[in-house]
């Protein structure tokens, strides 16, 4: 994959580059992020084009309402599962990069709102040699890194175990729609780790987040040091090239790409990095896969998730209607192990499978200046889209679709139960009403 095959490039300014423009201007990346958080487009093209600036350094305090609402984009666009919980709908993307404001949310409490001029980022533990607090800009001012990549809930699909097995799970009753894809800058959190001198000794880095009102103090979860140690798990700060928006964890959250949603924590505060294997509720009885195919590691109910499975669905209303006649329906699959080798469907519940065709990765317009400071591994987590052409007859039909990875997984006939409904991954039969 080339950026050649991507489109043709048009000047910066036309198509309203921020980021190129920027740095066509000498402006440093730390500075740009300063200006949008200050004073978003307006003031970036104001230092840009050299016109007067507005007061802009760091984001002055917003006015805080007395109770801040619990999201802070529109959630018209998404279905509402209450809670903290904004499921995206699959249809609305036209393309690989989901746009934020269909960028499904997860929040055990509400999104925060958080001051980046106060905020800093605690390093401690009894395996770090030097603990370390770090400013917004400490961490703008080391190397980064961008890359596309999904991000998923550990419960996406959980409402199938009642709907496909007739076995209801306990937790957010999600459908296809507990997932998304964006290309995210950070810093590694390696960096981050190795500044903070990390020790030989370290074997858990639990990550915690500003989250007052979550069932513990903090949403925190528990990584291992591996991952934590990947050059691509990210302290990430810009979604989709911009600064990360208030639900998805301003001023920084983890990006631990291919693992379950939670290990991604949002409004992130404090990394400890411990000697000893670390247990909270988030890795012994959430986010665990509790029932009788999975004994019990150490202090968890059952066995702790660490990756996602691969999955795949159709970017279609649940359930759909459609006209009789020949469609083209897109839908989208994804693995944390690398690549999509191809994609199956079946309109006759598994008896026969076709081959569907996995699209080019296609940027849309408003993203693909991105992709000019994307790396060897852009595409590397990124979900693929896929199409199929269905001649669809008058009446009521499902169509299953089911992903192999180039590692060869494959979507299995079966997900075994487990009670909080985490990683359901066998073949979804999505209902079509035809007319
Ligand atoms: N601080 C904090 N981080 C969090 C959560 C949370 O409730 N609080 N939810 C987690 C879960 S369960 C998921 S699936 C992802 C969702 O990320 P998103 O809301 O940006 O899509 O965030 C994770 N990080
Ligand atoms: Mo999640």
């Amino acid at each position: 994959m080339t950026t050649e095959s991507l489109g043709v490039r048009k000047d910066p300014e036309e198509r309203g580059d921020l980021w190129q423009l920027a740095r066509e201007r000498g402006m440093s990346r730390r500075r740009l992020l300063q200006l949008l958080t200050a004073g978003g487009t307006a003031a970036v093209l104001a230092s840009c084009t050299g016109l007067p600036l507005p007061t802009a350094t760091l984001p002055a305090a917003e006015e805080s309402s007395a109770e801040a609402p619990p999201f802070s984009k529109d959630p018209a666009p998404f279905i509402e599962l209450g809670g903290g919980n904004l499921e995206a709908r699959l249809e609305n993307m036209q393309g690989l990069i989901t746009p934020s404001q269909f960028f499904f949310v997860r929040n055990n409490s509400v999104s925060l709102e958080v001051d980046a001029a106060d905020w800093r980022l605690s390093i401690e533990g009894d395996a770090v040699a030097n603990p370390l607090e770090l400013t917004y800009d400490d961490i703008l001012d080391l190397p980064s890194r961008t890359f596309i990549s999904y991000l998923e809930c550990a419960g996406n699909h959980r409402s199938m175990f009642d709907l496909v097995k007739g076995q209801a799970a306990k937790g957010t009753q999600w459908k296809t729609g507990a997932v998304s894809n964006g290309v995210w800058t950070g810093a590694a959190m390696r960096d981050v780790l190795e500044r903070a001198g990390i020790t030989e000794e370290a074997v858990s880095v639990l990550l915690i987040g500003l989250d007052t009102d979550s069932p513990e103090e903090g949403f925190r979860r528990v990584m291992p040091v591996e991952k934590a140690m990947d050059p691509d798990t990210l302290l990430a700060y810009t979604l989709n090239g911009e600064v990360l928006p208030r639900d998805h964890g301003f001023p920084l959250r983890a990006l631990a790409p291919g693992w379950v949603g939670a290990a991604n924590v949002k409004w992130l505060g404090r990394i400890v990095v411990s000697s000893k294997q670390l247990w909270t509720r988030n890795n012994t009885t959430s986010y665990t896969l509790i029932g009788d195919a999975y004994p019990p590691v150490g202090e968890a109910l059952g066995r702790p998730l660490t990756t996602q499975t691969v999955k795949s669905a159709l970017a279609l209303p649940w359930p759909a209607d459609l006209a009789a006649g020949e469609h083209s329906l897109y839908g989208y699959a994804h693995s944390p192990n690398g690549p999509i080798a191809k994609v199956e469907w079946s309109s006759d519940l598994g008896a026969t499978w076709n081959a569907s065709t996995l699209e080019d990765p296609q940027i849309q317009p408003d993203f693909e200046h991105l992709v000019e400071v994307l790396s060897d591994n852009t595409f590397k987590y990124s979900w693929t889209r896929f199409s199929l052409t269905w001649d669809a007859g008058p009446g009521e039909h499902t169509i299953m679709t089911r992903a192999t990875d180039a590692a060869g997984n494959r979507q299995p006939d079966e997900t075994p139960f487990n009670e909080k409904g985490y990683l359901f991954n066998q073949p979804v039969p999505h209902p079509i009403r035809v007319a």
